[in-house]
C-alpha cells in the first residue's frame, strides 16, 4: 500500500485507479457475504456464474455515479455510495439472520416488523460483523487521506459515459443470463430470494423500490367512491346458497389440500392399462364426494399464487405478475380473516421457504394465524427433498404431527410440491412406469402423480387415525396446468386426440374434490372455476358470503355463473368458449355459428368487465374503503411465523 502511495503517477493518483480498486472491494464483499450470509439455493453452474458476476454490474454503475461531480466531490460521493451499499448490505444480513428473508420497501416503514427484532437485534449480531464495514476505513481512507494525492481534473463527460456504459453492458448480460435460468424472472417475480440469486443485493434493491412505487402509485388514485361500482356488481351477481347444501359443513375442520400441478386428465387415466392415481379416482366416486370434472384453473403467470389467491378471496389474480408478490400490502377480506369471526383458527402448511410467493407477507393480510413453512419441517435428508421442498409423503407425515396440535375448528391449507415441473422423483420411490411419448415432462408426470396420490392416500389414513377425519370438509384442488403447450405434441399421444385451441382449453380442467364424511356426493358436471371456491366453501360451512366483495359464485347454487373467465379474457361455458377473440362451439369443437355471435359477444363483455372490476379492487387497494357487516378487519401485527414464537406459544 504505501509503495502504491508513494510512487509518482501510480494507480491511486488517478481517479479511474480508485474507482478500479474500490469497485474491486465491493465486488469481492457482496460475493463473499452473497454466498455465506444468505441461504439462496444455488445450483448448477450458471447460477453460481450468476452469483459471482451479479455484484460487479451494479458495482460498477451506482459507484460509476461519482464520475458525474467535479474535484473533490467525486472522492467524497464515491466514499458516500460505497458506505451507503455496505449498510444497505449488512443491514440486510442482520434482517436475514432473523427472517430468513430481505428486507422489503413496505417492511422499512411498518414498523411491526423491527418490533418483531426487538431487543433480540443484538443477539442477532457477531464479532465478525465489524469486518463488513473493514473495507469502508478503507475506501473513506483513500478517498480523503492526505497522504494520497488526488486527482481533481473534471473527469469528463467522455469518461464518465464509458464508465457508466460498461457498468451497464455488464448488467445486461447479467440480466439476459438471469432470464435464460429462470425465464420472465421480473414479470413474475417469484421469490426475493430468486432475485438476490440472478441479480444481487443491490439490484434487488432497485427492482423491490420500483414494485413499490408503481404498487402505491396506483392505490393512491383510488379512493372510497370507486368501491361503490364493485359492490353494484357483486350484488346483482349473488348466487344464492342451495338449501340443500347450505351448512352441511357447519363448525367443520376445513382442510384444503393443494394438489401442485394436477390436471383433470390424469384422474382415471391408465398408463399402459394401469390407473395413474388409484386412490384419486376411488375418492372422486366416494359417495361423500362431490367431484367436479368440468372445473378450470384461472391462473396466469403467478401460477400457484394465483390459484391461492383465488380460493382464498375470489379475487382474480392480476394479468401480469402475481398479486401476492405486488400486491402484499393490501387489505383483504379473505378466508382465514372471515373464518375468524365465526372461531376458527387458520394455518397453512408448506414445506417450502416461506418467501416464495411473499406467502410470508400475505398470508398475515389474510388473517392466517400461522404459517408452517420449511422451517417447521425437518429438511435435513437430502432423498427427501423436491426442487420447491419437501417430498409430499414426508411433508404430509410431518404436517398431520403439526395439524394435530392446533386448536378446533380450523381452517388450513396443505401446499404439496411434489408433483413439479419438471416431474423428476428418485427411481426408488416410483411405482409406475414412466409415459412412452419420449417427452421427459410428459413421461415423468405420471410417476410423481403416482407418488402424490400415495402421499395423499397416506394423510387420508393419518387424518383417520387423529379422528380428524370425521369432523373435517377436505378440499382437494389442482392448482394450474402441469403440462403446458410446449408439449402438446406428446400430450397428443396421452389423451389420444389432436389438440387444437378448443382441445387445449379442456386441458385447463383441474380436479375439484369436496369431500366430508355425511356430505351427499355425486360426480358434478357444472362449469366453474378457482374464483368460485370461496363463496362456494363459506355456503357448506353455513356462512352467507352477500355481503362480501367476491367475483365467484357458490358452485352448488342454482343460481351459478357457469361462465368461467379466464385470465386473459378468454372464457369457457356449457355452451361456448372464448379462444384468442374466437368462439368455439362446445357442443362440437367448432367455430361458433355465426347467429350466436350476438350472444357470445355479449358473454364477452361481461366476462371483461367483471375482470376490470377485479383488478380495480386489487390495484387499488379498495377493500380498504368497505367493511361488510360482521367482519373484523385483520390486523397483520397481530402474526408472526418464525419458530420461535410458536414453540413458545405452545
Ligand atoms: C413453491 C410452490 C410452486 O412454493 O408453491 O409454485 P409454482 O411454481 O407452481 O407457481
Ligand atoms: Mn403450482
Amino acid at each position: 500500500m504505501k509503495n502504491l502511495v508513494n510512487k509518482k503517477g501510480n494507480l491511486l493518483n488517478h481517479f479511474l485507479g480508485i474507482y478500479i480498486l474500490v469497485v474491486l472491494m465491493m465486488w469481492t464483499k457482496t460475493y463473499i457475504t452473497q454466498t455465506t450470509q444468505f441461504d439462496l439455493g444455488v445450483e448448477g453452474g450458471l447460477q453460481q456464474f450468476l452469483l459471482f458476476l451479479n455484484p460487479l454490474g451494479s458495482a460498477m454503475l451506482f459507484l460509476g455515479f461519482s464520475f458525474l461531480f467535479k474535484g473533490k466531490r467525486k472522492y467524497s460521493t464515491l466514499a458516500v455510495i460505497y458506505t451507503l451499499m455496505s449498510i444497505l448490505l449488512y443491514a440486510n444480513v442482520v434482517y436475514y439472520r432473523f427472517f430468513s428473508d430481505f428486507i422489503t420497501l413496505p417492511t422499512i416503514f411498518q414498523t411491526q416488523n423491527f418490533g418483531d427484532l426487538g431487543g433480540s437485534v443484538l443477539s442477532l449480531l457477531k464479532p465478525y460483523d465489524l469486518l463488513f464495514f473493514v473495507d469502508v476505513f478503507v475506501v473513506l481512507y483513500v478517498c480523503f487521506s492526505k497522504r494520497i494525492k488526488k486527482d481533481t481534473s473534471t473527469v469528463g463527460y467522455k469518461k464518465a459515459t464509458v464508465v457508466i456504459t460498461l457498468a451497464l453492458v455488464v448488467s445486461i448480460i447479467n440480466l439476459q443470463l438471469a432470464e435464460i435460468s429462470r425465464p420472465q424472472l421480473l414479470t413474475r417475480g417469484f421469490d426475493r430470494n430468486y432475485i438476490v440469486k440472478y441479480l444481487g443485493m443491490y439490484n434487488y434493491t432497485i427492482y423491490d423500490s420500483v414494485e413499490t412505487i408503481k404498487a402505491s402509485s396506483k392505490r393512491a388514485l383510488a379512493d372510497s367512491s370507486d368501491i361503490t361500482e364493485v359492490i353494484n356488481y357483486t350484488n346483482s351477481s349473488y348466487a344464492k346458497p342451495n338449501a340443500a347444501y347450505f351448512g352441511v359443513a357447519e363448525g367443520k375442520n376445513v382442510i384444503y389440500l393443494h394438489l401442485e400441478s394436477f390436471q383433470s386428465f390424469i384422474i382415471n387415466y391408465q398408463l399402459n392399462g394401469e390407473e395413474v392415481t388409484p386412490f384419486l379416482n376411488s375418492l372422486a366416486k366416494d359417495s361423500n364426494t362431490l367431484y367436479f370434472d368440468n372445473f378450470f384453473h384461472q391462473t396466469a403467470q403467478g401460477k400457484t399464487s394465483d390459484a391461492e389467491f383465488m380460493l382464498e378471496n375470489s379475487l382474480f389474480g392480476l394479468p401480469q405478475g402475481s398479486a401476492y408478490i405486488t400486491k402484499g400490502q393490501n387489505e383483504y377480506q379473505a378466508a382465514p380473516g372471515i373464518l375468524k369471526d365465526y372461531g376458527y383458527t387458520s394455518a397453512v402448511f408448506h414445506g417450502n421457504e416461506g418467501s416464495f410467493w411473499n406467502r410470508n407477507v400475505i398470508y398475515k393480510k389474510f388473517g392466517y394465524d400461522h404459517f408452517f413453512d420449511a422451517n417447521y419441517y425437518d429438511t435435513s435428508f437430502e432423498d427427501d427433498m423436491a426442487e420447491y421442498g419437501l417430498l409430499d409423503k414426508p411433508f404430509f407425515e410431518q404436517s398431520s404431527a403439526l395439524l394435530n396440535t392446533l386448536p378446533q375448528p380450523f381452517y388450513t391449507k396443505v401446499i404439496t410440491v411434489g408433483n413439479h415441473y419438471p416431474y423428476k422423483l428418485n427411481q426408488d420411490l416410483a411405482t409406475i412406469d414412466k409415459g412412452n411419448t419420449g417427452d421427459a415432462s410428459v413421461d415423468n408426470y405420471f410417476q410423481t402423480a403416482r407418488y402424490a396420490d400415495e402421499a395423499i392416500q397416506q394423510f387420508f389414513n393419518q387424518l383417520k387415525e387423529s379422528g380428524l377425519y370425521d369432523n373435517s370438509i377436505i378440499i382437494l384442488y389442482g392448482d394450474h396446468y402441469g403440462i403446458s403447450e410446449n408439449h402438446n405434441e406428446a400430450m397428443e399421444q396421452v389423451i389420444g386426440k389432436e389438440i387444437s385451441p378448443y382441445e387445449s382449453t379442456n386441458l385447463q380442467r383441474v380436479p375439484l374434490f369436496i369431500h366430508s364424511p355425511g356430505i351427499q356426493g355425486e360426480i358434478n358436471h357444472t362449469y366453474g372455476g378457482q374464483i368460485d371456491l370461496l363463496p362456494t366453501v363459506l355456503h357448506l360451512l353455513g356462512i352467507n358470503s352477500q355481503n362480501f366483495v367476491q367475483f365467484g359464485t357458490d358452485l352448488l347454487s342454482e343460481q351459478h355463473n357457469e361462465i368461467v373467465s379466464f385470465r386473459n379474457g378468454d372464457f369457457a361455458s356449457p355452451e361456448i368458449y372464448s379462444i384468442d377473440e374466437k368462439f368455439y362451439d362446445n357442443k362440437t369443437g367448432l367455430l361458433l355459428d355465426d347467429s350466436q355471435l350476438e350472444k357470445a359477444n355479449a358473454i364477452k363483455n361481461e366476462v371483461d368487465y367483471k375482470l376490470h372490476l377485479s383488478d380495480k379492487v386489487v390495484n387499488g387497494d379498495l377493500l380498504r374503503f368497505y367493511t361488510p357487516t360482521g367482519f373484523t378487519r385483520v390486523d397483520p401485527s397481530k402474526y408472526n411465523y418464525t419458530e420461535n414464537t410458536y414453540e413458545e406459544s405452545n
